[in-house]
């Protein structure tokens, strides 16, 4: 009997959606084995319908999250956060009674790049016991609530993305990166980003702002910047945008970076909770 019919059978996923605005578990999905091109293919088409992707049961090691990482792109190197011990491209967010979690900002990862992340994998190895949800937002939908006016105007603004705004060095001090920092600031300019992103493939467009390292709006005044940014972060930041995500150790969550923003509550000090992330470079926002 033949048995060709088994690169078809890998592409099929096992979908479970979690909210209407993003958000799906994937079952019985194992991230540790090596894929076929299909499957990989078919986890890239979940994850644009979905945005966020979320695999229970893991139990990876770094070098496996970075080796599935790596089949959707180049891997990006935090220069602040701590890697991995020899496998930089895994960055480790580490937080307990000596460092309060401090990404309960909304951001999408790393857009003060000329390139920004397209993708981001992240995996828990230790949880408190209760706390350290993580929320995600679809940017689409914060750009298609917006008003025909309001869309013109955000289409016609372009944004100032600051590495320096997010990342004072108090914040890194205990990393003991104190003799690097000016040469970081130095390799990290702001850069600028529209505010309306458009999705090369599709046309769809997202609102690319975020709190974290959107400095100002270009070319208008002060004044200007700010009442405008507030407007739009204050819009981005609805529930009916956004999925919540409870996790369990072993879990994995894999986002995509251009099109949703996230949110990691810090609620559980003092306790412990370890994250290893690998960070997938995109496209130049057009
Ligand atoms: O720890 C989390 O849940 C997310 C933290 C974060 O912002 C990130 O990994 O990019
Ligand atoms: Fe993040």
């Amino acid at each position: 009997m033949a048995t060709i019919d088994v690169p078809l059978h890998s592409a099929k996923l096992e979908i479970r959606k979690l909210a209407p605005a993003l958000g799906a578990v994937v079952e019985s999905f194992d991230l540790a084995q090596q894929h076929d091109d299909r499957t990989i293919a078919a986890i890239r088409r979940a994850l644009d319908e979905n945005l966020v992707l979320f695999f229970e049961d893991q139990s990876i090691t770094p070098e496996q999250q970075r080796d599935f990482a790596a089949r959707f792109g180049a891997l990006y190197v935090h220069p602040l956060y701590p890697g991995q011990s020899g496998l930089p491209e895994i960055m480790i967010l580490e937080y307990d009674q000596n460092r309060k979690g401090h990404n309960n900002v909304w951001h999408s990862d790393v857009t003060y790049i000329q390139t920004p992340p397209q993708a981001s994998l992240l995996y828990a190895e230790v949880l408190p016991g209760i706390g350290g949800d993580t929320l995600w937002a679809n940017t689409y939908l914060a750009y298609e609530a917006l008003s025909e006016p309001l869309k013109a105007l955000a289409g016609r603004l372009n944004a100032v993305h600051d590495f320096s705004k997010a990342f004072r060095p108090e914040r890194f001090a205990q990393y003991g990166i104190a003799d690097r920092i000016d040469k970081v600031y130095e390799e990290n300019p702001p850069v600028v980003h529209p505010v309306v992103r458009t999705n090369p493939q599709t046309g769809r467009k997202a609102l690319f702002v975020n709190q974290n390292f959107t400095s100002h709006i270009a070319d208008v005044s002060e004044r200007e910047s700010r009442a405008l940014l507030d407007f739009f972060l204050d819009h981005l930041n609805q529930p009916e945008f956004q999925v919540r995500w409870q996790w369990k150790p072993n879990a994995v969550a894999f986002w995509d970076n251009r099109w949703t923003q996230h949110y990691a509550l810090s609620d559980y000090f003092p306790h412990h909770r370890r994250m290893r992330r690998a960070t997938i470079l995109g496209d130049r926002p057009v």
